[in-house]
């Protein structure tokens, strides 16, 4: 494929000078901005994920703000999980649905007071959605798109890189809990999270001016440690079962098919729990799998169809080699009928037939 031709709708990050200076060899575009995708190779990217730290510019994944004396009330609108218990230093995966259960966006959402919540979005302008409702209901709130760049900050050494840099205070961190913490003259939610799970953090950089002085003294504490930048890795996340929103999901799926029911008890009448109400009773009709396929194969860049005795019973949306597990790994959406463990299905790609095999779970 040809280059991404750059202008002004495809957005560049605070960090964008530190990824290019680098060595970046390849990006995406997600929610209008760039978004790094290989460094050396998604092979050595994956290893050195595996065994040091890396920084990630996930600037792209943006925050919706939403803001005011109705917020917690759009948020139990709009929120399939229990809003309810939620503490003011805690982060929460939430899918979000629309009036037929559709799946609109999995956003990570950040409570930093009562009154006051960010949606950390994947790709697609949830803002519209959530304003749309604003403007409906007559709600008093902010809905906004606020200066903040995340940068991710991951592997087995991350912790001991963030304590250099930010103090010992990181390491009492809990998974997908925050604290906020000091850098130069200001303050920055940093919260245990991320998109592998090699573990980690993500510094949520308020404040475009600070995206280069933070990203250097990450990279000046971090040399012995070997530090690199990096990027969501597409063979970790699949070993790790981490879904991708608009790859692995989009509005034809409900959570329930997307593995994601646990995030979603909520009690109260949500936007979209009476047409789920099925499947949270009964279960869905196809499920996202893990799967592991035979042969060679390149990059999954559009679905792939399962088919058995001639009619489509599924697909896969995400496949890489591992090297770590020495097999194809991948994710798809399988019909009831063959979603059961150790099924074999023929896998249509654009090199040929591959065997697909279900597994009993993810590598990790
Ligand atoms: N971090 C932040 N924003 C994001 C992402 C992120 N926005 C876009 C995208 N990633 C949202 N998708 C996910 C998917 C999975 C997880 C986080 C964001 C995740 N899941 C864990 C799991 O499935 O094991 C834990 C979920 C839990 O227990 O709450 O971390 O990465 N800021």
């Amino acid at each position: 494929m040809a280059v991404i031709t750059p202008n002004p709708r495809v957005r560049k990050t605070p960090f964008t000078p530190g990824v290019e200076a680098q060595g970046v060899k390849g990006y995406t575009v997600y929610n209008h901005t760039l978004l790094a995708t290989v460094f050396e190779s998604l092979q050595a990217d994956a290893a050195h994920l595996k065994k040091h730290v890396q920084v990630w510019d996930v600037s792209c994944e943006r925050q919706v703000q939403i803001k005011g004396p109705d917020a917690l009330r759009l948020m139990r609108m709009i929120s399939p999980r229990d809003m309810d218990r939620m503490q003011a230093d805690q982060c929460y995966y939430i899918p979000i649905v629309d009036h037929n259960g559709g799946l609109l966006n999995d956003p990570v959402a950040i409570k930093l007071a009562d009154d006051h919540y960010w949606l950390s979005v994947a790709d697609g302008d949830l803002w519209q959605f959530v304003l749309g409702l604003v403007v409906a209901l007559d709600l008093d709130v902010e809905v906004c798109e606020p200066d903040v760049s995340p940068l991710a900050v991951q592997g087995p050494k991350a912790e001991d890189l963030m304590a250099r840099v930010f103090g010992e205070e990181v390491r009492d961190i809990n998974f997908f809990r925050y604290k906020r913490l000091s850098f130069e003259d200001t303050t920055f939610v940093v919260a245990r999270s991320g998109w592998s799970k090699q573990g980690g953090f993500e510094i949520y950089v308020e404040g475009a001016d600070y995206g280069m002085p933070l990203w250097d003294m990450l990279f000046a504490n971090g040399r012995d440690l070997n530090v690199r930048a990096g990027c969501p890795s597409g063979i970790e996340r699949v070993e790790s079962g981490l879904l991708s929103f608009g790859s692995d999901m989009r509005r034809e799926n409900t959570p329930y098919e997307c593995g994601l029911a646990r995030f979603c008890n909520s009690a109260l009448d949500y936007i979209g729990k009476a047409a789920l109400a099925d499947q949270a009773e009964n279960g869905p009709s196809r499920q996202i799998r893990p799967i592991a396929i035979e042969g060679e194969i390149g990059a999954c860049t559009q679905a792939w169809p399962l088919m058995a005795g001639g009619r489509q019973v599924g697909q896969v949306t995400s496949a890489a080699f591992s090297p770590e597990f020495g097999v194809n790994v991948a994710i798809g959406m399988v019909d009831r009928s063959h979603w059961a463990s150790g099924t074999r299905i023929e896998l249509i790609t654009e090199h040929g037939m591959r065997w697909a095999h279900v597994q009993e779970s993810f590598w990790r």
